[in-house]
């Protein structure tokens, strides 16, 4: 099957975007949702679930990938809850192999999802974009998360991954992880998949984990998922095809050390979800978010078009975060999330690739 351009949406009364509206944009076949309501550690209920299919019928999008089933803390940590949460995720993969669903995206990252110091940063023509400021997260996570929060209860909109009920107990949180290394939770990780990995064999599910963004440690906490010889690491240690990777392009180039086409040529075969981001460094460390053109950032979004052409991908691949756009603005869009610049990203990747393809069956 060639690969499929997918959309992540929000969800119903959660997203400004409408279905509606991502019909409009061309070669989407699938909607990249969740059930945003869920804390990390709560089975997904069959009903819940019927709901959301019920919604994207009528639209003939499929609803094969799932972002995000997070993982709750304490399997990251390693406490003896954990196989509870097992028990209840397992579940959850179980009741979504009803509807089809083929991957589910989700990520180890200690207490904190992806991290920025602004969510609205001017990019110079009249839009704004993710920023990271290196030196503003250091020490102090509660500023950031303070910062982050601020948007939650501002515009009542909550971030996956950011849950209100979490970031009240961030104290305690790093209390929890304290005794937590880089070996410890390399050690976490190992046992969640391998409890899993028998389920999504009957169940063809793949596990696609997202790597940390940034790929570094950021106030004290571990992070796996950082480059090309950790990402080797996770594969070989739980080496099952059902154990895949959602490969994020911007995330991984936070790092510009990290030559992401690189790594598509090496794991083709085990990525089963591809995020493409674009991202522009500058020489203090700095970085932001820029628009999914080539020459608008450093990631080499066309090489690593490229290496999914030429590697034969046959999964779900996504533009990820994009400028806010023209009435995009705090309050009506979620960073990173709008329709406009996600759109125009659809249409740049589809434009690359459909001339790889069109050169090819003209060799
Ligand atoms: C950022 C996203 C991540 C991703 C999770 C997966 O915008 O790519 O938040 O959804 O890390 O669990």
């Amino acid at each position: 099957m060639p690969m499929q351009m997918s959309f992540r949406w929000y969800g119903e009364n959660n997203d400004k975007i409408s279905l509606s509206d991502i019909k409009q944009i061309p070669g989407v076949s699938t909607i990249v949702w969740a059930l945003h309501d869920k804390l990390p550690g709560e089975v997904w209920e069959v009903s819940e679930i019927m709901q959301v299919q019920k919604q994207l019928e009528p639209y003939g999008f499929n609803m094969d990938v799932v972002e995000s089933v997070n993982v709750h803390d304490d399997i990251k940590i390693g406490l003896p809850t954990r196989d509870m949460y097992i028990e209840n995720y397992i579940q959850t993969i179980r009741n979504l192999k009803l509807f089809g669903v083929k991957v589910i995206c989700y990520n180890f990252m200690p207490i904190f999802d992806w991290t920025r110091s602004d969510l609205f940063h001017p990019v110079g023509d009249g839009s704004t974009a993710l920023f990271y400021q290196k030196d503003m997260i250091q020490d102090n996570p509660k500023d950031m998360a303070d910062y982050v929060m601020s948007f939650t209860e501002k515009y009542n909109m909550t971030f996956p991954g950011w849950e209100p009920e979490r970031m009240a107990q961030l104290d305690e949180l790093f209390e929890k992880y304290k005794p937590v290394t880089k070996e410890k939770l390399w050690e976490n990780l190992k046992y969640f998949l391998e409890k899993l990995m028998p389920v999504c064999r009957e169940c063809d599910i793949k596990m696609a984990i997202h790597p940390d963004d940034p790929p570094w440690d950021i106030f004290g906490l571990p992070r796996l998922l950082v480059d090309e010889k950790s990402i080797d690491r996770f594969l070989n240690m739980v080496d099952d095809e059902y154990n895949c990777l959602t490969l994020c392009s911007g995330s991984l180039n936070a790092n510009p050390e990290n030559n992401v086409a690189e790594i598509v040529r090496k794991h083709c075969n085990r990525i089963a979800f591809a995020h493409i981001r674009n991202v522009k460094h500058f020489p203090n460390g700095d970085f932001q978010e820029a628009s999914h053109r080539n020459c608008d950032g450093d990631t080499g979004i066309l090489d690593i078009l490229r290496a999914y052409h030429d590697c034969g991908f046959e999964g779900y691949i996504r533009p990820d975060h994009g400028r806010h756009l023209w009435d995009e603005k705090p309050g009506n869009v979620r960073p990173g999330y709008g329709l406009y610049d996600r759109a125009l990203g659809i249409m740049y990747m589809l434009g690359a690739l459909d001339i790889l393809e069109q050169a090819e069956s003209k060799e």
